[in-house]
């Protein structure tokens, strides 16, 4: 069966183009800096971002992982959102690798932070404190219903970091997304911040890889790291020719899979049973929950979805997370709706 799978956008595969370019790549030893496409890649993932300078990581958790031990020292502590994909979702490395300390304070609905939460955060100097040195916010917003944060504002945290002395990170695993929700350039929103990671392997399609950009000289140790990580890959240009087609054909897809996404959404909200989350979706994700009417949980809904041949990931005991992406198309959308319909009928109490 050919499944519609919107569990993430993890799950798109490289393009042909990718592939021929895959194939065709000039390589050498990166770990000697040695690798031209590599090189070219980082370049590329530089100026989109408007930084000096660019290191490709194997995934999105090394990316944030090297930025965070490039900045902290250890005993160091992060502030963070409480549902940032750094907190959650990276199996607690900056504390297991980096012995820094993740200081949580709330996400709003938004995505943001309150400053007076950030600057309440800030530690003062006392030898008793851990010492506050890095901000790190996420853009698009992954758990906050991937939703994408103005430069205003990051621009604001920013100028707080900076004023107490702290370094900005900017998780931008899907800064495109919220670069063409927004109709500014991934470059304005990464502005403010001193490094920024995103991602080639999500709505982009390329099959592996992250950048992680910043200074020159940020981007030197940030390189010690990657390689202390086991993260110094060798002939890796193979993967970075997919990572420069991302960049060049997917980056005007999103807006494609944007529209899908409230095409979908208008579709599911018309389903008695599935209350969709007020303004869902914001970019690339539908969330919605099932209500007391449905006699299943998230867990068995998913199950019988897959009969229909639809992929979807239970986020909680009666929630869900859709992803769209290149790999879905307008068939798959009203694939997805009718065999929601279907299954929620069934389940009705
Ligand atoms: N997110 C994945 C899962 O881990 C949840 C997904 O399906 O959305 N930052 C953000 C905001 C992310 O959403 C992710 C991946 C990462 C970092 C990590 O990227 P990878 O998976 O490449 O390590």
């Amino acid at each position: 069966m050919d499944f519609i799978d919107l569990r993430s956008d993890t799950v798109t595969q490289p393009t042909a183009e990718m592939r021929a370019a895959m194939a065709n790549a000039i390589v050498g030893d990166d770990v000697y800096g040695e690798d031209p496409t590599v090189n070219r890649l980082q370049e590329m993932a530089a100026t989109l971002m408007g930084k000096e300078a660019g290191l490709f990581v194997p995934s999105g958790t090394m990316g944030n992982l090297a930025a965070v031990l490039a900045h902290c020292n250890r005993g160091d502590e992060i502030i963070l959102g409480n549902k940032s994909h750094t907190f959650l979702s990276e199996a607690g490395g900056i504390a297991a690798l980096g012995g820094v300390q993740p200081y949580q304070v709330p996400n709003l609905p938004d995505g943001t932070l309150r400053l007076e939460d950030i600057r309440a955060a800030i530690r003062s100097d006392d030898p008793h404190h851990p010492t506050t040195r890095l901000v790190s916010l996420e853009n698009t917003h992954n758990r906050c219903g991937g939703v994408a944060i103005g430069k205003k504002y990051t621009e604001t945290v920013g100028q707080l970091a900076h004023e107490h002395g702290l370094y900005l990170h900017l998780d931008g695993a899907r800064i495109f997304n919220a670069a063409t929700a927004l109709g500014v350039s991934a470059a304005e929103l990464a502005a403010p911040a001193d490094s920024v990671t995103f991602c080639l392997s999500k709505g982009l399609s390329a099959p592996v890889g992250s950048v992680l950009c910043g200074s020159k000289e940020f981007i030197q140790r940030a390189l010690r790291i990657r390689k202390q990580l086991g993260g110094g890959m060798r002939q890796a240009g193979v993967l970075a020719a997919a990572g420069i087609v991302a960049l060049e054909t997917m980056r005007d897809q999103l807006e494609q899979d944007h529209a899908r996404a409230r095409h979908l959404a208008r579709g599911l909200a018309f389903i008695p049973g599935l209350v969709l989350d007020p303004g869902t979706p914001h970019t690339n994700m539908v969330f919605l929950n099932l209500d007391e009417s449905v006699s299943l949980d998230a867990v068995e809904v998913e199950a019988r979805l897959s009969m229909f041949g639809v992929k979807v990931d239970a986020t909680g005991p009666r929630r869900f997370r859709l992803v769209l992406h290149a790999w879905v198309d307008d068939a798959g959308v009203e694939k997805a709706v009718a065999a929601f319909n279907q299954v929620i009928q069934e389940a009705m109490i």
